[in-house]
């Protein structure tokens, strides 16, 4: 049956940190069909698992060597072919991570390069250094240091501008262009009906040139000729098949280059993933610093996208965490008191706007940020990159510690919080124990409780899942934003064909006066994370700390 997906949802899975069947400390394949069950009742339509692929795993997987081949330590092929089955039973599609614009080194496309074959040679980016033997441009890579890496047989550099293991392709080379269009497909007939396609605007790179003012991204993002490749991708692979639905990951991307992505007309993907909403914690593309969120400016960029892509017929994927950001009640809400209240508000802002959201694993039951208390218990290779870098530019270890406890992406990659026996019950920790620390809150934060408990995060997000299914405003309607202005409230009108939704939340811990209120006669509230919502008889509204209500006519 076909899938519509405005009306569906998206539970993302860290394969590596969701279940362990094998008692190896690493998550695997079966472990994602052992909790198929799991997944359904949650309502959601897709799964998008990160990859899997065999890779040497320094960038979990992001750094494919083969993307024909299951990683052993995932699984195998039949553990793939049975998930994709059990799945479907359940009405669950699946959506595969294509990781295109790099491969690792270690992949045979490159090892041959490195033995000098020419064709594949031009698989890659090698450009001699400069005239001082310095790199070709001045470019850094996204995990920190320079995005070139030398190699003295050649006397050449390679680009890559993610870890030095994860070498960029040379997409203007259509032999490159064509071996992903055959990844693509073989895994369509495998019965993947769904794709997300990693950093898929940093592919078109054409000009190499020192960048004067800032660390090159504007020489490759959203490239000359990344419409093109879009859309050829499209013709010659997914686009053949009406039903399958994909999602491109723009890294700092532009508004105008989304509405040809995502636009209903335009041949090129199903949505996007765009950041800008999640920079708000930085000091512009600044990630390692401390300040605090500006709530002014969420609103502004989220309601900008939300109008403006609809004003274009373009479609957003809508979000808060995946595996490279930081737990969101961590980050936007309140990890004590109203921990419970903050994420059931953070849901309701996400789960009605216009656009398919997603949602990360653990994130449904208000999982939080690490408890990490040394820099030995983190993983992540861009964490420790800075970690490293921060103090080389004269931070003490302790400001440097600090800086990454807030915006490192382990932070999101803790084991999955199923219950509250040994290792929050992800592994049974036989062989090894969980490849990444459990947090400690696991006995209070786990999803066995929360299925029990008809008050918990994870039944709101079910709620707000079935409600999109429900109701044609929240899937097809306009969007308008309210009290945009308002220091405290997060809220917007939907509206579509005679209905309306009025969506308000408090961003804050204190109880909170809304001023100048929309006008609530005719309307029913349907949903909240409080017993009701108060009104103060002139028209203003009482808004308790970190409330959120939805009301319907
Ligand atoms: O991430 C792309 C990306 O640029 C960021 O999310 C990045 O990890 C972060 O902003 C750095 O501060 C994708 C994947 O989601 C990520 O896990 C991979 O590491 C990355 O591509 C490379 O494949």
């Amino acid at each position: 049956m076909k899938k519509d997906f405005r009306k569906s949802t998206v539970y993302q899975i860290y394969p590596k940190s969701f279940c362990d069947t094998d008692g190896d400390g690493l998550g695997d394949l079966k472990g994602v069909t052992s909790k198929l069950d799991y997944i359904r009742e949650l309502g959601v339509d897709y799964i998008w698992l990160t990859p899997f692929f065999v890779s040497p795993q320094n960038d979990n997987g992001y750094d494919v060597e083969d993307y024909y081949s299951i990683d052993p330590r995932y699984g195998t092929m039949a553990d793939v072919e049975e998930l994709i089955k059990e799945a479907d039973k359940r009405g669950i599609r699946l959506m595969f991570d294509m990781v295109f614009n790099h491969v690792s080194t270690r992949h045979e496309w490159f090892r041959k390069a490195m033995e000098g074959d020419p064709y594949y040679k031009e698989f890659f980016f090698f450009r001699k250094g400069k005239p001082d033997g310095s790199a070709p441009t001045n470019w850094e890579s996204k995990f920190g240091g320079s995005a070139w890496e030398y190699v003295e047989k050649f006397d050449e550099y390679y680009l890559h501008l993610f870890d030095v293991t994860q070498a960029d392709l040379n997409w203007e080379n259509e032999n490159v262009r064509k071996e992903v269009q055959n990844i693509v497909r073989f895994w369509m007939d495998k019965g993947v009906k769904g794709f997300r396609f990693d950093v898929v605007n940093l592919i078109s790179k054409s000009c190499f040139e020192d960048d004067e003012t800032g660390d090159g991204r504007k020489y490759y993002t959203d490239g000359p000729k990344i419409h093109q490749y879009l859309r050829e991708l499209h013709d010659m692979s997914f686009g053949q098949d009406a039903d399958i639905v994909t999602v491109g990951e723009m890294s700092s991307t532009s508004i105008e280059n989304c509405y040809q992505y995502a636009g209903q007309d335009t041949g090129e993907l199903s949505m996007v993933f765009s950041f800008h909403h999640l920079k708000v914690d930085f000091m512009g593309n600044e990630k390692w610093v401390l300040v605090p969120a500006d709530f002014q400016k969420l609103k502004d960029i989220i309601f900008e996208w939300q109008t403006k892509m609809a004003e274009h017929n373009a479609w957003n994927a809508v979000f808060w965490c995946n595996h490279d950001q930081p737990r969101v009640v961590s980050r936007f809400g309140d990890e004590g008191k109203y921990w419970k209240e903050s994420a059931k508000m953070l849901a309701t802002v996400i789960h009605c706007l216009r656009g398919t959201p997603y949602i990360y694993q653990g994130e449904e039951i208000g999982m939080t940020n690490t408890d990490f208390t040394d820099i030995s218990q983190f993983r992540d290779v861009e964490s420790l990159n800075y970690y490293r870098i921060l103090q080389e530019k004269g931070l003490s270890a302790g400001d440097a510690f600090r800086i990454i406890q807030v915006h490192s992406r382990d932070n999101g990659r803790t084991p999955m919080q199923w219950d509250d026996s040994a290792y929050a019950g992800f592994t049974s920790g036989e062989k090894n124990e969980p490849w990444i620390a459990v947090n400690g809150n696991y006995r209070k934060i786990n999803a066995a409780e929360q299925m029990k408990d008809k008050d918990s995060v994870f039944h709101y997000y079910r709620k707000l899942i079935a409600l999109r299914k429900e109701l044609d405003v929240i899937s097809s309607g306009s969007v308008e934003p309210l009290a945009q202005k308002d220091p405290s409230v997060f809220a917007y009108r939907r509206s579509c064909e005679g209905h309306d939704l009025i969506v308000a939340a408090n961003f804050y811990g204190k109880e909170y006066l809304w001023k100048g209120a929309p006008d609530l006669s005719g309307y029913s509230r349907i949903l909240g994370n409080y017993a009701g919502t108060q009104a103060d008889g002139d028209g203003n509204i009482v808004m308790k700390p970190y409330e959120a209500a939805v009301w319907y006519r």
